[in-house]
């Protein structure tokens, strides 16, 4: 199978198999990707070298992996119109981010927040990979020369150190290989937040399930979710503007927005003034409607493990034959023989 050339460029992304994929990856990334697949060359692969930056136990890696593959086609993610792998299949992703530590200034990593908030008290008893985590996306991106990257606003902080990389790397040996990689950050979802607390965003590592919308949730859990999602007694106003210190409520608003494909505007619109016990039956309905078909999907797909299998080696093929004339080129550059 072969990817055509598309015109409008080329994309990488990723997402950690390291938990239940959620409604934020659904509507941060994996819809995206599926949405960009005929307009760009599309690379998507299931990032397993990023998910031991903390432990994982290696008999669930596995079928985590299995599972972030089922999730991305499962969201419509066509093996056949992109490539899609597992990252530890094609060395290049580790060679290259070796030499990008060699390029990355420590001060850069210093700034990472999100490093700071997985590390968060216990510093010194974080792994060195996840420090140096934003080393390896830059590598993921670079390795391919991807011009696009669609990623969630929280991802915008590391795709911004991936261009400081690539620039400097262009600077310090003469050359232009890498592009300026632009971030595709897309509509109503690119940020969904806990549904407990509406200042932390939905994640996989948070230990409450109560926090998160899985993909793999059934209709009653959903609806008992929803029901027991944080939200406020005022009713909904008119406009979004009207929503601004109210987290949990922008956020519930915000699913339903993304959901429907509609803007926070035509959401309040049109549940104006009615509170948040009928919202929430609406929003439920709109949840377990439109997750239903990719949730009987990734199950489907995840009966057939030797399936999701010869997918992977398929996309690292192919991923592999992309990757092998670029890092070439990139050893030439720093001197290698
Ligand atoms: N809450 C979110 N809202 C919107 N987009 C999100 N993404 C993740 N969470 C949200 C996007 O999904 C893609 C894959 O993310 P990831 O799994 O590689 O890493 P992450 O951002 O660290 O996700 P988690 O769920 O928080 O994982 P853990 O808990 O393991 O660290 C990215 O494009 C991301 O933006």
């Amino acid at each position: 199978m072969t990817t055509a050339l598309k015109s409008a460029g080329r994309v990488f992304s990723g997402a950690q198999p390291s938990g239940n994929m959620h409604l934020g990856n659904y509507l941060g990334a994996f819809r995206n990707w599926a949405r960009l697949q005929d307009e760009y060359e599309s690379i998507y692969c299931v990032v397993d070298m990023h998910a031991i930056t903390v432990w994982q136990n290696p008999a669930e890696l596995q079928n985590q992996i299995r599972e972030a593959a089922a999730a991305y086609m499962a969201s419509g993610v066509d093996p056949s119109r992109s490539i899609l792998y597992n990252q530890s299949k094609v060395a290049g992703h580790a060679e290259l981010a070796w030499i990008f530590n060699c390029v990355a200034r420590l001060g850069w990593l210093n700034r990472m927040t999100q490093f700071k908030d997985k590390a968060g008290k216990n510093r010194e008893k974080a792994s060195v990979g996840l420090y140096i985590y934003p080393n390896l996306m830059a590598a993921d991106i670079l390795l391919y020369k991807a011009t696009h990257v669609p990623v969630g606003a929280d991802q915008k902080q590391h795709l911004e150190l991936t261009r400081d990389i690539a620039q400097k790397f262009n600077n310090d040996y003469g050359t232009d290989l890498f592009p300026m990689t632009e971030p595709l950050i897309m509509g109503e979802g690119a940020r969904v937040m806990s549904l407990r607390d509406g200042s932390k965003k939905m994640s996989k590592s948070e230990p409450s399930d109560m926090t998160r919308i899985n993909l793999n949730d059934d209709a009653d859990t959903l609806a008992n979710k929803i029901r027991k999602a944080r939200t406020d007694a005022e009713p909904l106003p008119g406009n979004s503007g009207a929503l601004e210190s109210r987290p949990e409520a922008t956020n519930l608003v915000g699913i339903y927005a993304a959901l429907m494909d509609q803007d926070r505007d035509s959401v309040c619109a049109e549940f104006e003034g009615r509170g948040f016990g009928d919202f929430k039956k609406a929003l439920t309905e709109v949840v377990v409607t439109k997750l239903a078909p990719i949730t009987g999907e990734m199950a489907r797909l995840q009966k057939d493990p030797a399936y999701i299998d010869s997918v992977l080696k398929d996309g690292a093929e192919r991923a592999s034959a992309l990757a092998e004339p670029i890092l070439a080129e990139i050893k030439r550059a720093v001197g290698y023989i």
